[in-house]
């Protein structure tokens, strides 16, 4: 681990680079900011430097992320299945960011990984990397992979490529994975790439109005339900989670990401130390778990050992097959 690449690193991605035209980049499902943002930061970047390239993502991203540059490029292996295992194969090189491990990019989408023969790069932020990648450039102290893919341009010697544009991106990331960098993990280092950043153009302000303030009124009606109705406050042990049915969701027109941050709302209850939230997803009888803590509680371990999922110290995500309210019962009784 290192916030660094090695120097044999950057020869063997260099050696890996001679032999490619066409590059795939790859994030996880349900893709975030951070993932959204590494992967057209980084396809800006070696698109300038003459690549082909191609976007690649399990399922679709929320709507206030498409405003990033190359976004209504991105091919989806949701919807385009045929298409993208097409391009996987005939890719000389494939990028896989803000991912650990394959089992990220979905059942359908990992066993077709599993055949490929491309030499992959993965650069990543989350606890125990899998060795999968013929480089890997693996380090949990950064706050996102966005941070990384800046740090990894830079040490490319590729900084003369990073457009705007494609800052806007690494900086859309950057911005969500640090919660507007209020996380313990930001550092000097992190400012001084947004200062630097800004030094060359990047405008901070649009990115957060794009983000942040363009929900649509159902969105605000779902959230300010699940604070209403579908919170639960443990005082004694400081735990509180939110949960919603399949039900509701439709009820209030849920869209991809409107339910992003209800966890973290959930957090910042005075006294709450670990919070939940629990959806009931699209597949019968799974429970999708969000997990967020403050201080020392490990909510990678908890999400790994009773959750079937994993991620950082203090988010983590997984899954669980049950009813909403037994996944509810389940959570207070092992929070107790
Ligand atoms: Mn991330």
């Amino acid at each position: 681990m290192s916030r660094k690449l090695l120097e044999s690193d950057v020869n063997e991605i260099n050696e890996l680079l001679k032999k490619s035209k066409r590059i795939v980049i790859c994030s996880h499902y349900n893709p975030d900011g951070d993932a959204v943002g590494s992967v057209l930061g980084l396809s800006a970047v070696l698109k300038q430097k003459g690549y082909q390239v191609e976007a690649i993502l399990p399922n679709p991203i929320p709507r206030f992320y498409r405003f990033m540059f190359g976004a209504e490029g991105i091919k989806y292996y949701s919807q385009e299945q045929n298409e993208c295992e097409s391009s996987l194969c005939s890719a000389d090189l494939i990028f896989l960011l803000d991912l650990n491990h394959l089992g990220r990019l979905g059942d359908k989408m990992s066993a077709f990984f599993e055949s490929l023969e491309a030499p992959m790069i993965m650069i990543d932020h989350h606890q125990q990397p899998s060795d999968i990648a013929k480089v890997l450039y693996s380090d949990t102290t950064f706050t996102s992979t966005c941070e990384m893919v800046y740090h990894f341009v830079d040490q490319m010697g590729w900084m003369e490529f990073l457009s705007v544009r494609a800052m806007e991106c690494v900086y859309a990331g950057m911005v969500t994975d640090t919660a507007s960098f209020r996380f313990p993990v930001v550092t000097a280092d992190t400012h001084r790439i947004v200062a630097n950043m800004m030094d060359k153009g990047l405008k901070h302000a649009p990115i957060h109005q794009a983000i942040y303030d363009t929900q649509s009124e159902s969105r605000l009606r779902l959230v300010a339900y699940a604070l209403s109705s579908k919170l639960e406050v443990w005082q004694e042990s400081g735990v509180a989670v939110v949960y919603l049915s399949q039900e509701e969701l439709e009820r209030f027109n849920h869209q991809s990401g409107d339910t992003e941050g209800l966890v973290n709302q959930a957090l910042s209850i005075d006294g709450v130390h670990l919070a939940a939230f629990f959806k009931e997803s699209e597949d019968e009888g799974k429970i999708k778990c969000s997990f967020r803590s403050q201080g020392n509680f490990d909510v990678n371990t908890f999400a790994r050992t009773h959750w079937n999922g994993g991620g950082h110290y203090n988010a983590a995500g997984g899954h669980w097959v049950g009813t909403l309210r037994e996944a509810v019962e389940r959570f207070k009784v092992l929070t107790a």
